[in-house]
């Protein structure tokens, strides 16, 4: 069985608690119940930080023995050179998520230190994304 984290970054631990007009009205832990069902063919685990060092701490604890990481890195998408670097030096492939179409949004969103490393994006499709980012792994 194909070993998947999903890896979510600063903020989506709100979730369907706030802003259910961008992000949707589903919290993640509700959502990530109904992925075992939908992918019986792949082990999932999930994990969430809002602390850029807790996320470059589990890149590198999976990234070398999982066979796939869906990332959403949350706003560190758009700051974090260690991210980037971290997946960089991982040997497990990273897929990039965004609930939200970024370019659709401001400015400094549309700028992505993760995309230029990642095996591929997927970018606003609310959180269907993370579906999409999985059926890459089957
Ligand atoms: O669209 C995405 O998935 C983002 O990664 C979400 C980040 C944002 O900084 C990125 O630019 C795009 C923010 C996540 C914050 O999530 C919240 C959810 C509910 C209420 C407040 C924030």
């Amino acid at each position: 069985m194909k070993r998947i984290l999903i890896l979510n970054g600063p903020n989506l631990n709100l979730l369907g608690r706030r802003e259910p007009e961008v992000y949707g009205s589903q919290t993640f832990e509700a959502y990530f119940e109904t992925l075992p069902a939908l992918f019986p063919e792949l082990d999932l685990a999930y994990f969430q930080s809002n602390h850029e060092g807790a996320i470059l701490d589990k890149l590198h604890e999976v990234g070398f023995s999982y066979d796939g990481i869906v990332l959403n890195a949350g706003a560190y998408t758009h700051t974090s050179v260690a991210i980037a670097d971290a997946i960089s030096g991982i040997t497990t492939p990273v897929i990039e998520v965004h609930i939200s179409n970024v370019h659709a949004r401001e400015a400094f969103r549309h700028h992505s230190f993760i995309s230029p490393k990642a095996a591929g994006i997927i970018v606003g499709f609310g959180l269907k994304g993370y579906e999409l980012a999985l059926r890459s792994f089957l």
